[in-house]
């Protein structure tokens, strides 16, 4: 009996997929992290308060609020394409970082 090799193996593999990522911000002394953080739609970012005090994880133009982050929480989010930009704690309005979307990937 013979056996045919009709199946062609997978599809094209021109477009790599790429696989979500989970991205830490950690909350400390009174800063984010890294402060800076460049990320693909579909990833995820997750905030860790190890500061003393609450803080919140806030988009600057309040698209986006993690609510009273307090000492040991943690707030988890997908990034979409309302993430990008700046954000801040709305207790101490000093504490300022980014998020960058990639473009090309
Ligand atoms: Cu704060």
């Amino acid at each position: 009996m013979i056996v045919g090799l009709g199946l062609t193996l997978g599809v094209s593999s021109a477009q790599e997929a790429v696989a979500p990522v989970e991205h830490i911000v950690i909350i400390e002394a009174l800063e984010y992290v890294p402060a800076q953080l460049e990320m693909t739609e579909g990833d995820t970012i997750i905030w860790f308060n190890r500061d003393f005090i609450p803080h919140t994880a806030t988009a600057t133009d309040e698209r986006w609020n993690s609510g009273g982050l307090a000492t040991t929480d943690q707030w988890k989010t997908v990034v979409g394409p309302d993430t990008a930009g700046e954000y801040f704690c709305r207790y101490h309005p000093g504490m300022v970082a980014r998020i960058t979307l990639k473009t090309d990937h």
